[in-house]
């Protein structure tokens, strides 16, 4: 064998042997990270990028703090309101049940009463309910809607009676009241002998029922109200209605009160008028040109049943509520009541 042979097969051998040993120089080379400028720009544009977003996150967690913040103030304001309205309204409510319950406590009462009142028919005369006062003599002491039994005597029904228990010591029986105004007096000669309008408001009881009620010896008491809130009082003994044959006439004994002069006595032993039966004492029909019904002369010195005039219209008219000795024949009265007690009432 030559010898350029044999070095040649030694490099050979030395290079497979090269080869062999360190098997990596055949692989590609790894990438060298490079530094070249562009790189460099885009790494330094990168953190720029990176602190603006860290800015950003400050940023956002400052505001997010805030509105944390903001939204608790809010929500504990939302929350004191709420307990606030709840408490209100609990007070309300009970102040909703304590009228309530005061309004069916004197409601009951009231049930209770009427009752007891009706049941009185079964007992003896002694012990009978004529009216306001015998209410009273049974311990029934409050002021209100009572329903008395029928009179057997007289063969009249049960009546339904409005009673005064605290005016001077109680025991009356309203027979006639105004206040409200809504409906008028001006009325015929049955619905003045039968009653007509409503207990509570403004009615008259009914010249048959206030006939058969002041058959004992009894008292008259007036009462009037004007428009500036003063009150008068008159009251008579010995009042009473005929009966209806003789037209319902008035009889009144002595006057006592502090209504200026005594403007009922006028209308003493005089029958009692209405639009449809004029039994006046005068050329006049006294009740048509007053527009009531009432116990006219010729024509009035009172005239409690006349047209019911408002504050501002009650001092133009000559047909009103009037009392001609307390405020004269144009003043209209704001509230009246006539009401009866027997004389030996004992208080
Ligand atoms: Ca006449």
């Amino acid at each position: 064998m030559p010898v350029k042979v044999s070095m040649q097969l030694a490099w050979l051998c030395v290079i497979t042997l090269s080869l062999a040993i360190y098997p990596v120089w055949l692989q590609k080379p790894p990438k060298r990270r490079t530094t070249s400028g562009n790189t460099q720009l885009k790494l330094m544009g990168c953190c720029d990028e990176m602190k603006d977003l860290k800015l950003q996150i400050a940023n956002l967690s400052t505001m997010l703090g805030t509105l944390s913040k903001k939204q608790e103030d809010d929500w504990m304001n939302v929350v004191m309101q709420v307990m606030e309205l709840e408490g209100s309204t609990k007070q309300m409510e009970s102040r909703l049940t304590e009228a309530e319950s005061k309004y069916s406590e004197i409601n009951s009462q009231i049930d209770i009463m009427q009752l007891q009142a009706a049941q009185t028919v079964t007992q003896t005369s002694a012990d009978a309910v004529y009216d306001c006062s015998s209410l009273y003599q049974k311990n029934y002491r409050i002021s209100g809607v009572y329903k008395l039994p029928p009179d057997e005597f007289l063969g009249s029904p049960d009546l339904e009676v409005y009673c005064d228990m605290e005016t001077d010591g109680g025991g009356w029986t309203i027979i006639q009241r105004r206040k409200v105004g809504l409906i008028s007096f001006n009325r015929d000669w049955k619905q003045y002998k039968e009653g007509f309008g409503n207990i509570r408001g403004d009615f008259w009881l009914g010249n048959e029922n206030i006939y058969r009620l002041s058959r004992r010896p009894t008292l008259l008491r007036v009462e009037l109200e004007d428009w500036e809130g003063n009150i008068r009082y008159a009251q008579y003994n010995q009042f009473t209605l005929s009966n209806e044959f003789n037209s319902y006439r008035l009889f009144l004994g002595n006057y006592t009160g502090n209504t200026g002069h005594d403007s009922l006595r006028y209308h003493n032993n005089t029958a009692f008028s209405t639009k449809d039966k004029d039994n006046d004492k005068c050329v006049d029909d006294c009740a048509a040109l007053r527009k009531g019904g009432y116990w006219y002369s010729c024509c009035t010195d009172s005239n409690l049943n006349g047209v019911y005039y408002r504050k501002g219209e009650h001092t133009k008219n000559m047909d009103g509520i009037t009392w001609y000795g307390w405020h004269g024949s144009t003043y209209s009265l704001k509230r009246v009541e006539m009401k009866i007690r027997p004389e030996d009432f004992k208080l």
